[in-house]
């Protein structure tokens, strides 16, 4: 149990597995759909990806959701209640989530668990099964959880921005939480997450991922929408929205950390920075690190799906996709991005 001041108050972030009754993430669509969700899910545009099992999306507000994830939206823009303190880590898949996960949590936690000790949370869970997945969260009957979290909660979502009331209140509005965003070159992206989905769908063609990704009906896409979502939000409402690049995390990850740490208003001291917090952290969280961990190396990202968690720990490299897209390829993918980039302040160079 974490404590502040000698008393026996616990304090957040803790490790979400820690105090939930399974210790699965919760993304899966439920067994016995409720009447509300086959209504809702009924009446939305759908569309399949056929070299994932014909694996089913929704077009719900925009953006097309795993099918059991639709009802989850709605119930968390009906029923969410964002505390001030909240801290809520964002990212469309292979946006370099598992890396700001740990990130946070290990940056947030880091009174109550030193990165150098030795019984770190980091230690014996995989990042995902540190915080709480928020739209899992929802579609599970577990939202009751969040209420019982203490205070700073710290949870991660794909959701577009749109979608998670109050978290950035609307202009000259005060309040809201705080939301850290994580952005990656979208090609590299989209090798990321075919990689990915062949760990499951080993038959699954490059090319397809690639028109899905193009045509917007990627999971939690279109990825422009919900990058520039973030990155609107981040130009208009700093205070509420910090939106970091998984190149610049790859460059200098210590300046990155101590940025991440300002924004939730958790500076490193001096005295912290003497002691090589920073340095902890970013080593704790490093891909090697992490991926040498047993908790990474077995064991199911959810157990329905079956992603094996070591896959979530690959290359971490810029500029994969030159090994696996045609120069066409590349140049339809940018000229895509730079439209709908185009006067928004945001570019990939
Ligand atoms: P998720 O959204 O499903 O959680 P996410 O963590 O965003 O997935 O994506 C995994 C990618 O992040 C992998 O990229 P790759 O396929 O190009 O290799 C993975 O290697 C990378 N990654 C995971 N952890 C780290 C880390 N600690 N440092 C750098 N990259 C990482």
């Amino acid at each position: 149990m974490a404590t502040t001041g000698g008393s026996s108050v616990r304090v957040g972030p803790v490790p979400f597995k820690d105090v939930e009754h399974d210790g699965d993430m919760v993304t899966a669509v439920p067994e016995r759909p409720s009447e509300e969700y086959v209504a809702l899910v009924s009446a939305l545009p759908c569309c399949t990806i056929a070299g994932m099992s014909n694996t089913k999306l929704c077009c719900y507000q925009g953006f097309w959701l795993p099918e059991g994830l639709a009802p989850a939206a709605a119930a968390l823009q009906r029923r969410f209640e964002p505390r001030p303190s909240d801290v809520i880590v964002a990212s469309l898949p292979k946006g370099g989530t598992t890396w700001l996960v740990a990130l946070a949590f290990a940056t947030l936690a880091r009174r109550a668990h030193p990165p150098g000790s030795g019984d770190h949370p980091l230690r014996r869970l995989n990042p995902h099964q540190c915080l709480p997945f928020l739209e899992g969260m929802f579609i599970s009957g577990l939202e009751g959880m969040l209420d019982a979290l203490p205070s700073p909660r710290l949870m991660n979502t794909h959701m577009p921005l749109a979608m998670i009331p109050g978290a950035v209140p609307a202009d000259g509005a005060g309040g809201g939480c705080r939301v850290v965003y994580i952005c990656r070159e979208p090609k590299d992206m989209v090798v990321s997450l075919w990689h990915y989905f062949r760990r499951v769908y080993p038959d699954l063609e490059f090319s397809e991922v690639f028109d899905i990704a193009c045509d917007g009906t990627m999971l939690w896409g279109p990825f422009w929408d919900h990058i520039l979502g973030y990155w609107r939000a981040s130009v208009a409402r700093p205070e509420n929205v910090l939106f970091l690049r998984y190149e610049e995390l790859l460059r200098d990850p210590a300046e990155n950390v101590r940025r991440l740490a300002r924004f939730v208003g958790m500076p490193f001291s001096a005295a912290e920075e003497e002691d090589g917090v920073v340095r902890g952290i970013v080593e704790l969280c490093s891909l090697d690190s992490l991926r040498g961990m047993e908790a990474n190396k077995a064991g199911y990202v959810d157990t329905r799906t079956k992603f094996p968690r070591e896959a979530l720990f690959r290359k971490g490299v810029t500029d994969d996709w030159k090994s696996h897209m045609t120069p066409e390829m590349a140049c339809r993918m940018d000229d895509i991005v730079a439209d709908k980039l185009r006067g928004t302040g945001l570019a990939f160079p």
